[in-house]
């Protein structure tokens, strides 16, 4: 976070120096520093040691995803454009595993690690490989941005934002069996049409393939509790299912959600009633 934090400083201190030249630029951190060693080291442990049956071709893929990236303008890498990327890494899994997310990031990577059996987008080999990255190309050039790049909303067709969505849309077109979707009742809207699970994800799931939808509600321990499965934005996602044919079931701060958050502030008075 501090090297971050560091580099984005060094592209505001770059700003000044050339006295408003920023103006209209894109704005936000540049490309990852490192993103080729990082993306082929990730593929290349994907494939060795998280999950060696599979055989991918970390080289390839690589070209795929920066030929994607550096033969368009920055704002102009459409979902098609990673086609050939995604070509080189189809995935298959096993079904009723498939969990998907919306606002929940943190505590879904706590979640994952005591319910290993859970399949989310970041176990794919793309998500695993683009977690957390950011990347563009140079205006007029061939080459990543380093300094700086346009934020999600700038632009219509956003490098990082079309991979996602991508990846998404494969992902949740796989999904098949009893499928979990975790959400966060602290906010409002919690289920969002604006979000890649809300735009993307649900769209693309197949009533035919799966069986159940089971929506995970759960709040901070210190709230507010904004939203629930019998109030907001998640009764509108519970209409949506049932118009398109889906069986669903939905559960407020299921126990062991809660003592996941508890083992984090276990002094906090809840989870001493817990306890
Ligand atoms: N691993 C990721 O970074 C990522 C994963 C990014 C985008 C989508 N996903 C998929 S879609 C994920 O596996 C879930 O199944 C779905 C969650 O997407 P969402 O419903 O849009 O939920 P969210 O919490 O609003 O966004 C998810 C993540 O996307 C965030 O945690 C950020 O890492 C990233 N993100 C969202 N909006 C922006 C953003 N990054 C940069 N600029 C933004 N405006």
């Amino acid at each position: 976070m501090k090297f971050r934090a560091a580099v984005g400083m060094t592209s505001v201190i770059a700003c000044f120096l050339t006295l408003g030249a920023c103006s209209g630029r894109p704005r936000g951190f540049g490309t990852t520093p490192n993103i080729k060693h990082i993306v082929m080291g990730r593929c290349f442990n994907y494939i060795t040691l998280v999950n060696p049956s599979t055989r991918y071709d970390c080289e390839a893929i690589w070209r795929a995803f920066e030929e994607a990236v550096v033969k368009q303008n920055s704002c102009d890498v459409a979902m098609e454009h990673y086609r050939h990327m995604f070509r080189e890494m189809p995935q298959t899994r096993a079904c009723d595993r498939f969990l998907f997310w919306s606002k929940t990031k943190k505590f879904i990577q706590d979640y994952t690690a005591i319910a290993p059996h859970f399949w989310t987008l970041e176990d794919t080999l793309a998500g695993y490989m683009f977690n957390d990255l950011v990347w563009c190309r140079q205006q007029e050039n061939s080459g990543f941005n380093f300094s700086s790049c346009p934020e999600w909303s700038a632009c219509l067709h956003h490098p990082v934002h079309s991979l996602w969505r991508q990846a998404s849309k494969n992902f949740a077109e796989m999904a098949c069996g009893n499928i979990t979707v975790l959400l966060n009742g602290s906010i409002e809207n919690a289920f969002s049409k604006n979000s890649m699970f809300g735009s993307v994800e649900l769209d693309h799931l197949n009533p035919e393939r799966v069986n159940y939808v089971n929506i995970r509600v759960v709040t901070n321990l210190d709230g507010p509790s904004r939203e629930s499965c019998s109030r907001g934005s998640i009764l509108d996602l519970i209409h949506i299912l049932q118009s398109r044919g889906f069986r669903w079931t939905c559960s407020d701060n299921e126990r062991i959600l809660k003592i996941l958050q508890c083992v984090q502030k276990p002094e906090h008075s809840w989870c001493r009633t817990l306890a």
